[in-house]
């Protein structure tokens, strides 16, 4: 086993993966920004180092400061969380010359897998369904028009070096094609330095579900499970399941098997997640493979009680795997949301600062993965997640209802959240339901705008009176809440929403939450 571990990361994957290492018996070494000094992770590691300046480019994405600060403190391995350089073959390729574990895919798998063609050559070759579309790079508009004919419209026009819809266009008419076709593309090679773009039909209303799998490096292979990833606001997900609403034994064991055939051809070790999109008659595409851990591992990991950072790192130090598929079991339901400094009711800008009073949720079924602490001052230079609030019950129905307990209990003064989001759309009917689709929290949000709008169009003096009548609805809301336990409820059903109050009490000064 490694004695050393370098967690190239920030936030509370840094600190998920300190925990694990821990728990290991192997000390771990955080690196930080100059605005990350005292952050949580660098206050959990054993040891820590400065990177350099706040902005990415600068400190968290260079190679050589990541691995000369691993070889200076005589680490073994670096683990790279999520984000920054995590599917990166430049770190992972300089580590094996350094003789440092890359606790991840080999390089290569990195590559094969990565490339959105190139894994959609290799899941044709082996049989696994993706949407239909072109298998190689676009090369010219004579081209595109004629694919996009065969296809069909609507069509969608993505970056194969993207991934997570950077560089995504669906066109739904010949005559937007070209033009497409150059904002996509100059799009992708602004952002990956890769312009080349791909053709996919646009599936109206799928789901987004996605298969977990772990491989060591014995040849060993398996998958735990799908997480339902459909609620997703500008392809950020905002909420995950485990398992799937839709999912049934006989779906799950045939993506399971799919997801790890294509692994399988990719040579793919350690964690990695195959993408696919669902639709209405449960026919399943594959879409893309991530190959990293991912932000949304917490709820397989409650669902299945496996460790998936530990498996990781025991895998990377060249254990098999302790177990076997026909050992993987799901139980009960897991559901998370991501909690974010950003605020719902100013276009999600992000709300970074100091937060002066954080009161975080427990109890049962209760787990909460953060990276931060009050009094610590959020900085602007990454994304503002906070944390993961996550929720186990024995069905979906007692997960959503701790789910909607956690939420009422978890404070962050100072800073703008989207907790109160949350609990709006956990008292969404077609939530409930479990009838989402991937463009469902833009639908949700859409309807949620109009309304918020009337409510504030007026004067001065009818906002006041609004406002006072406000406060009123709310204190009685309270007490009769404090009477009998509040009940999911779509919010039509109900005519002011708790969160449309606490908004506009809010704009008062500060009498909600944060
Ligand atoms: C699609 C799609 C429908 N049809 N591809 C979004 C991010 C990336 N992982 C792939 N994504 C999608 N690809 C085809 N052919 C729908 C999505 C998609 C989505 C699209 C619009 C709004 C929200 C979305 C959420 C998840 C997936």
């Amino acid at each position: 086993m490694f004695a050393r571990v370098l967690v190239a990361n920030r936030g509370e994957i840094a600190v998920r993966i300190i925990r694990a290492c821990r728990e290991l018996g192997i000390r771990s070494v955080a690196v930080y920004s100059d605005v990350d000094r005292a952050a949580l992770h660098v206050r959990l590691a054993d040891e820590a180092y400065p990177i350099g300046e706040a902005p990415s480019r600068a400190s968290y994405l260079v190679v050589e400061k990541i691995i000369g600060a691993a070889r200076y403190s005589g680490c073994d391995a670096i683990h790279p969380g999520y984000g920054f350089l995590a599917e990166n073959p430049a770190l992972a390729r300089p580590c094996a010359k350094a003789n440092i574990k890359f606790i991840g895919p080999s390089p290569e798998a990195m590559e094969r897998l990565g490339s959105k063609t190139a894994a959609r050559l290799i899941a044709k070759e082996i049989g696994v369904l993706t949407v239909p579309g072109t298998l190689a790079p676009i090369e010219s508009t004579q081209e595109l028009a004629e694919v996009a004919r065969k296809t069909g419209f609507p069509i969608v026009l993505k970056a194969v070096a993207g991934g997570g819809g950077k560089g995504m266009r669906v066109v739904t008419k010949e005559s937007d094609l070209d033009s497409a076709w150059r904002d996509a593309s100059s799009e992708a090679q602004n952002a990956f330095g890769d312009g080349r773009m791909y053709l996919e039909k646009y599936l109206e209303k799928p789901r987004h579900i996605e298969i977990q799998v772990l491989g060591d490096e014995h040849g060993n292979m398996v998958y735990l499970g799908e997480r339902e990833c459909s609620v997703q606001r500008r392809h950020q997900k905002v909420i995950e399941e485990c398992p799937s609403p839709v999912m049934t034994a006989e779906l799950r064991a045939a993506m399971g098997v799919a997801a790890v055939k294509l692994a399988r051809a990719g040579k793919y070790t350690n964690a990695g997640t195959v993408e696919f999109l669902v639709d209405a008659d449960r026919n399943f595409y594959f879409l893309e493979m991530n190959t990293r851990l991912q932000v949304e591992h917490p709820v397989t990991e409650i669902v299945t009680s496996l460790d998936i950072v530990k498996l990781q790192i025991r895998i990377a130090a060249g254990e098999t795997l302790p177990f076997t598929q026909k050992d993987v079991t799901l139980r009960g339901h897991a559901i998370e949301c991501r909690i974010y400094a950003e605020d719902p009711d100013n276009n999600f800008f992000p709300s970074p600062g100091k937060i002066t009073n954080y009161a975080t949720p427990s109890g049962p079924g209760i787990r909460l993965d953060d990276g931060v602490y009050e009094g610590w001052t959020v900085p602007n230079e990454y994304d503002p997640m906070l944390g993961k609030l996550i929720a186990w019950g024995s069905d979906r129905a007692e997960a959503m209802g701790r789910m909607r307990r956690a939420l009422r209990e978890y404070q962050a003064g100072g800073i703008k959240t989207n907790v109160r989001l949350f609990e709006r759309i956990l008292a969404n009917r077609d939530f409930i339901n479990g009838s989402v689709y991937t463009r469902w929290l833009d639908d949700f949000l859409a309807h949620a705008g109009t309304a918020l709008q009337l409510t504030t169009v007026g004067t001065a003096a009818d906002l006041a009176r609004d406002n006072a009548a406000a406060i009123a609805i709310a204190m009685w809301h309270s007490r009769s809440s404090a009477r009998q336990p509040s009940v999911a409820s779509d919010e039509t059903t109900q005519p002011v929403s708790r969160w449309k109050l606490e908004s506009r009490l809010d704009q008062l000064g500060g009498i909600g939450r944060g």
